[in-house]
This record gives C-alpha cells, sequence and structure tokens, in this order.
C-alpha cells in the first residue's frame, strides 16, 4: 500500500511538471430527437446534426440539387447527442478535473452521469465546467441536449412586445449566416462544433499569452507580454523571455501570484521589423517564454511574432474623414477582400483550407482580409498564416445586419465571449483592427428600421440606446483593456451608400453596382476614403457547376435557382451582361461570360480605388470564397477555383499599375504605386486593331511615389476609332526593364471575338465631357 501511494506521489509530481493532461472525448459518439424512442445513430464529434444525419443516410448530401429547401425540419427538432466512455487509467476520479467544450452550437443542457452540469447559450464561447464529483470510476455518460435555435428565436423574441429589427439571427449568439444569406443555404443547425475533452486542473495555469508591439522609434521597440494566470499559490514565480536564434535575455524578472490577468514589458535594440505582403519582409521574432512556479517550470513555448505597429488612422481632414492603416508609422494601402466562412459546416473545416485562402490571397497581392461579422471568429490556424504571409486581418466581431438585444443578460454573454476571443485573438501579429459589427448603424440609419419600431413608445430610443451601449462602449473597452494595442472601429461602413458622407467619411460599402443597378462607370464617381464592400456575383467553374447536380452533370434550371440565394441575382447579371452586349448560346457560356462581366466590374472598382490614392486608401470587394458551391460574388469558388476575375485582381493588386479611361475621345493613362519607397516606371499605352497595326501610341518615364495616384498623359484618338469594336488600347507597365503589367481594353461593347479571347481585357471606362 505505501509503495503504492509513493508510486502515485511520484506520478503526480511528474504530471504536475506538464501544463496540462487532456482525455479528449472527440470521434464516435451517438445521436437522435431528444427523448424519441428513435434508436441512438452514430454520430461524430466535432460535427453539426445535418452532417451526422447526413453520414446515416437520413438525409441527402445538403449541397446537391435543391435538398437545402426541403431541411427545415432538421432546425425545429429537438436533438440530443451522448457518449459512454471510461476513463483511462491515467485519470483518478480524485483529481481536479474540468470539462471543456472549445464550442457548442448553440443552447445545449449537458449532463454528466445524469447530472445537468452547464446550460449553453453561445456558439463563440468555450465552456469550462469543474466536474471532478460528478466522474466515475467505471463507465460515464457524457450527454448534450440541444434545444432548437429558431425555437429559441421565437421564445426569446415572443417576451418581447417587438421584433428586433432586422434578422431573427440577433436573438442567439450563433453565426448569423446560418439563418440563411444571400450566398449561403439556410440550415439552423447544431451540434458539438469544436473538440471537447476533460483536462487535469493544474495547481497554477498560464493561458491566453500574447506578445505585441506598443511602440517601435528610435531603434527599439518597446513589447508588451500579457497572460492570464490562474491557480493559487504563495511561492515565488519567474518569467524568462530569450531569442530562440541568439539566447538573448529580453525579460527575466520575479513575480508574486496576485491577480488573474498579468503583463510585463520589455525592450529590444535595432528590431527587424514585420511588414505586410508588398512592404517588405514578414520577419518573425522568435520568442521563448519561460514560467517557473517556485524553481517549476510551468509554461514553455515559443511563440512567433512579428515586431510591428498597426493604427487605423480615422480622423476629420479638410476633405471629411480619413480611413487608412498606418503600419510601421507609414500608410498602407490597404489591397483584399471580405472573408466568409469557407465551409457552411465549420466544424469540418481542415485548418489547410483556412490556409489555403490566406495561400490564396497572399498569391493575389492581397495585403489585407475582413472576416466578416456574419460568421464565426478565425481559428488560430488561420490567423498564424495570415502572420506568416503578410496579410493584415480586419477582424469584425460576430454581428451583422440586425438590431441586438440589449437586457443585461445578454451583453454579459457578450461580453464574456468578447473577452475571451479578444485574448485568444491578440497574439496574432496579423490582426490589424477589430470592428464592432457589419452593417447595423447603416441598418439602423437607412433601411427603415427605425419606421419600423415606431408605434411602439419608446422602443427606437431602447433599441438604439442599446445599441450604443453594445458597440461604443461595452466592445471598445473590452478591446481597451485586452488589446490596447489594436484600433477599434464601431460599424463598417460609417455611412451607408446613400448618404453623401459615404463618399467623404470613414469607410464605405457601395452597392449601388448590383444591388442599385448602377453602371460599372459609377464606381470611379463614388469614391470613398475606403471600400471595405463592394461587389458584383459571376458563376462558379464548371467544376463547381457541376457539384450542384447529383449526377455531376451541368445543373437544370431547378438547381440553377436553387444555388442562387439573391432574390434577384440571375436577372441582375443577365441585366449586366447585356448592358456589355455579351450573348450565351449555352450554359458554360453564360458561365464564362458571366465571369467576364464581374472580373469587368471588379477591375473598374480597384483601377478607380487606387487610381485615387491617397484621398481613398483601401478597396476591399464583396467576397474572396463561398461555403458550399453557389452563383455568388466570390473571387474563388467554393472548390478553391479562381473564377476569371481572381486573376484580373492578381495583377491589378500588383504594387505599380496603371489604368485607363476615355474622356469623350481622349484616352486618359493614370498610374500608381503602393511601394514604400519611389518607384521609377516606364507606361505605354498602345493602341492596336485585332490584325497587330499598330494606330496610335503614348510612352512615359516617370518616378511613382508612394501612394500617390498621378495621369501620366493622354492621347486623342479618332472619332471612328473609338467606335469600333475590334480595336483595342494595351497598357504595359515596365520597371527596370521588366514588364510587370499589361491591362488591355476594348472601346465598344460587343467586343470582337479575337478580343475578348486575350485574357484580361475590360471595356475602357468612358466620361462624357
Ligand atoms: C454585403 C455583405 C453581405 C451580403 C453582401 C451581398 O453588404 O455584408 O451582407 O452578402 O452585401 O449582398
Amino acid at each position: 500500500m505505501k509503495k503504492a501511494i509513493s508510486v502515485l506521489v511520484l506520478w503526480v509530481m511528474a504530471f504536475a511538471a506538464l501544463p496540462q493532461q487532456e482525455f479528449p472525448l472527440n470521434g464516435q459518439w451517438q445521436f437522435r430527437r431528444t427523448n424519441s424512442s428513435d434508436g441512438w445513430l452514430p454520430a461524430t464529434v466535432p460535427g453539426a446534426v445535418h452532417t451526422d444525419l447526413h453520414s446515416n443516410g437520413m438525409i441527402g448530401n445538403p449541397y446537391l440539387g435543391c435538398n437545402n429547401m426541403h431541411l427545415a425540419w432538421i432546425d425545429s427538432t429537438d436533438w440530443e447527442y451522448r457518449k459512454i466512455f471510461a476513463l483511462p487509467k491515467t485519470f483518478s476520479t480524485t483529481m481536479d478535473v474540468e470539462l471543456v467544450f472549445e464550442g457548442i452550437d448553440t443552447y445545449a443542457d449537458v449532463y454528466l452521469n445524469g447530472v445537468k452540469v452547464l446550460t449553453a447559450d453561445n456558439m463563440f464561447r468555450r465552456w469550462v465546467v469543474p466536474c471532478s464529483k460528478f466522474l466515475r470510476k467505471g463507465q460515464n455518460e457524457l450527454r448534450v441536449v440541444f434545444r432548437s435555435a429558431v425555437r429559441m428565436v421565437d421564445s426569446i423574441a415572443g417576451r418581447g412586445s417587438y421584433r428586433l429589427p432586422g434578422g431573427e439571427w440577433a436573438y442567439v449568439r450563433k453565426a448569423a449566416y446560418h439563418f440563411g444569406w444571400d450566398w449561403g443555404p439556410r440550415f439552423v443547425t447544431c451540434g458539438i462544433w469544436k473538440p471537447v475533452y476533460f483536462r487535469v486542473v493544474p495547481k497554477v495555469r498560464v493561458s491566453n499569452l500574447s506578445i505585441s508591439t506598443i511602440s517601435v522609434s528610435n531603434q527599439k521597440a518597446l513589447m508588451a507580454i500579457d497572460f492570464d494566470i490562474d491557480g493559487d499559490t504563495k511561492a515565488p514565480m519567474r518569467l524568462t523571455v530569450t531569442d530562440v536564434h541568439t539566447d538573448k535575455i529580453y525579460l527575466d524578472t520575479a513575480m508574486q501570484f496576485k491577480s488573474h490577468e498579468v503583463g510585463a514589458r520589455f525592450y529590444i535594440d535595432n528590431p527587424k521589423l514585420w511588414w505586410p505582403n508588398g512592404m517588405g519582409e514578414q520577419y518573425l521574432n522568435r520568442f521563448r517564454v519561460q514560467f517557473f512556479e517556485d524553481r517549476k517550470l510551468i509554461y514553455d513555448k515559443v511563440h512567433d511574432v512579428g515586431i510591428r505597429t498597426v493604427r487605423l488612422i480615422s480622423e476629420p481632414d479638410s476633405s471629411g474623414q480619413s480611413f487608412y492603416f498606418l503600419v510601421n508609422g507609414l500608410p498602407m494601402f490597404a489591397k483584399g477582400a471580405n472573408l466568409i466562412p469557407p465551409d457552411f459546416f465549420v466544424h469540418s473545416i481542415a485548418d489547410s483550407v483556412w490556409v489555403q485562402k490566406v495561400d490564396f490571397a497572399a498569391q493575389s497581392n492581397f495585403n489585407m482580409l475582413r472576416v466578416w461579422g456574419g460568421g464565426v471568429y478565425a481559428p488560430d490556424a488561420f490567423m498564424e498564416e495570415c502572420t506568416r504571409k503578410g496579410i493584415l486581418v480586419w477582424h469584425d466581431f460576430m454581428f451583422a445586419c440586425s438590431m441586438y438585444p440589449y437586457s443585461s443578460a445578454f451583453l454579459a454573454n457578450v461580453k464574456e465571449e468578447a473577452v475571451e476571443q479578444v485574448k485568444r485573438l491578440r497574439k496574432h501579429t496579423s490582426l490589424g483592427l477589430w470592428c464592432g459589427n457589419n452593417e447595423v448603424d447603416e441598418g439602423w440609419h437607412n433601411w427603415g428600421w427605425q419606421k419600423q419600431l415606431s408605434e411602439y413608445t419608446g422602443a427606437a430610443d431602447s433599441v438604439w440606446n442599446g445599441y450604443v451601449q453594445l458597440f461604443h462602449h461595452l466592445l471598445p473597452e473590452v478591446v481597451k483593456r485586452y488589446d490596447s494595442t489594436r484600433s477599434y472601429w464601431p460599424s463598417s461602413p460609417m455611412f451607408g451608400w446613400g448618404r453623401a458622407e459615404s463618399t467623404t467619411h470613414g469607410d464605405s460599402h457601395y452597392w449601388g453596382v448590383w444591388w442599385g443597378r448602377e453602371p460599372f462607370e459609377r464606381y470611379a464617381q463614388r469614391i470613398p476614403r475606403f471600400m471595405s464592400e463592394y461587389g458584383f456575383q459571376g458563376a462558379p467553374s464548371e467544376e463547381t457547376l457541376r457539384m450542384f447536380n447529383d449526377r455531376n452533370n451541368l445543373p437544370d434550371s431547378a438547381q440553377l435557382l436553387c444555388h442562387q440565394k439573391h432574390p434577384v441575382g440571375y436577372q441582375t447579371i443577365n441585366e449586366y451582361m447585356e448592358r456589355e452586349g455579351l450573348k450565351p448560346n449555352d450554359l458554360l457560356e453564360w458561365m464564362d461570360y458571366s465571369q467576364l462581366v464581374q472580373a469587368q466590374g471588379y477591375a473598374h472598382a480597384i483601377e478607380a480605388h487606387r487610381l485615387a490614392s491617397p484621398y481613398c486608401m483601401g478597396t476591399l470587394y464583396w467576397q474572396l470564397n463561398d461555403c458550399w458551391p453557389v452563383v455568388s460574388w466570390s473571387g474563388i469558388d467554393y472548390a478553391g477555383m479562381w473564377k476569371r476575375v481572381q486573376h484580373y485582381v492578381q495583377n491589378l493588386y500588383k504594387p505599380v499599375i496603371a489604368g485607363a479611361h476615355l474622356e469623350d475621345t481622349l484616352v486618359v493613362v493614370k498610374a500608381v504605386s503602393d511601394s514604400i519607397k519611389p518607384i521609377q516606371a516606364s507606361i505605354s499605352a498602345r493602341v492596336f486593331d485585332i490584325n497587330g497595326n499598330e494606330l496610335n501610341q503614348l510612352n512615359r518615364n516617370l518616378t511613382l511615389q508612394p501612394n500617390v495616384a498621378v495621369e501620366v498623359g493622354t492621347m486623342p484618338l479618332a472619332n471612328e476609332l473609338v467606335v469600333r469594336n475590334d480595336i483595342y488600347l494595351k497598357l504595359t507597365v515596365s520597371i527596370d526593364n521588366e514588364t510587370r503589367i499589361e491591362s488591355v481594353y476594348y472601346f465598344t461593347r460587343s467586343p470582337h471575338k479575337d478580343i475578348l479571347g486575350m485574357g484580361m481585357v475590360q471595356r475602357i471606362r468612358e466620361i462624357k465631357r
């Protein structure tokens, strides 16, 4: 007996030196309708009820054909999951053990051996439950009973005298797009969507450790290290930060266990800086952080950290209010797109898929991605790849297109979520901005929401005060307290696109093109200080179109309709296609032309935005990717195939570009560079007919200063030339005698087929004087 105890003591001591020990509960589970007499079916965790039903052959593939239209019954049903397991021998029921759910979607009661240990109500939070006293030596049962989120919405909303304007998703802390979006199906699913495990609670635990740059000046960087420490100890503690490459010690400090949140600062001499893609190297310092309790090592990790400062500069100026990012003291023209979750069923997205999106962004010469507020908070693997590839992340908090509840219980739930996510994400060098929400301020001021509330006395005031409380106090205060070096922006956009200020103040979402059916030319007339959304739909690749169909054929018209979620999506595409004089003969040609029209739209916009810098300092199109096979605004479809537009974007996001437009019969050529140093460029504009005869030319050598667009020159064309469909303008930018960019413009609608075949072509933008 004595021997057994001493072995146990030795084992516990050895174990205590480890940061923590985990017993995963992922993998095989069982599920059924709650309390039904249906037999238990096999389930997978992490997972979702839709994917489990599909794996069991109970429903068809939700992404195929029109299946997505017939699955609403799943959303209004309650489901329960269980796992029966025995603890491993290394786990004793006398240990201090916690049950951890990294993510539960969304309303669930959790029972451990019949005892309710948790009620969860937020998909974006992690749930930690002390559970030693409920564990048994032999068999254990963990049961998770979900309540239908759609019925929860009705019950919560039903308690008030009015419904909040916007969308039903506002009532639940669950990904908004699960309720259906104009690029996604509606599956209000449920499930344990992230890993679940037991872990032994160590005496002292260090977590949420981040190292960030406070300032860089005079060849010195001031760094902050922040972390949480939990537990209880009177022992002296010590924190060290060393350089893995040089062994240089940056910090070696004694600490007393005092508070839960701890911070320290240190300096680095002659730091090598991290830069966004295109501005310089993505240099990462390797800091080894060690934490000792007494002399026992309780934390030992290497953190790869880029030294850089990033600030959003949004200040009144002579034109209105600026909006640009200052990185290491230099203005950055932001080039990128908006990102949505890369699969509807987020549990199934491998890290490699998230990483692939970042790699596509970097290949397309992006320096920014915006994680849109109707999806989910980005995983660490995504943020790490953004750090490696120089992509700054504009991260929305998960609020979109609706007014939100403001009860103290709702706000307390959101506060927990915000603190957790900010502490998790702040360690990433790539994180550039926190934004409160997507289009909530715009909705309130422009979408008739106030009118909707007008029959309820005092409702509009209360709802707006709730908004202010959440987006102007609670969230910025969380950012200030836990991530003080990051900027916070309350709502994107600052003004809706119908307002004059949308082109003079802050960021803008311009949907006059597409939603407003305005011509692409309008992009150049409605230039904002920073364009954080605009876009146009294009069909996916043929390969992805075939994914609509259950036999890998081209889809029929019903299937096409089930994979278009915008109310007038096809009409809008066809209207613009007609305007461009493109007349497709079959589905594949329609697909091709839709991609051409989409690409033209983005090309017009990107040229207009970049050639207006420094007035405009960013362009993020809607949207980079898809979450299922669909016709949408994305540049890259669900299967990861690049639409035509993505190649145009890649070209137009190069450091130096030239662009042309037509003022009556005068070709006007402009150029811009976003390199951080002045660039010598040679720019030529040459007009040809399709037989290769040169009709006119303009050649200039010039020095381009960072982010200052200039007019390169003008070239008059004869009246009879600009009405010909068989001539084109080729713009070439050369740097150091090397051609860096080539663009081809044609002059009329319905261009000659040979010109359309030239690759990245677009119709020249026309201005009538
Ligand atoms: C933007 C987004 C999404 C939407 C898109 C296209 O404003 O924020 O809400 O999918 O428009 O309509």
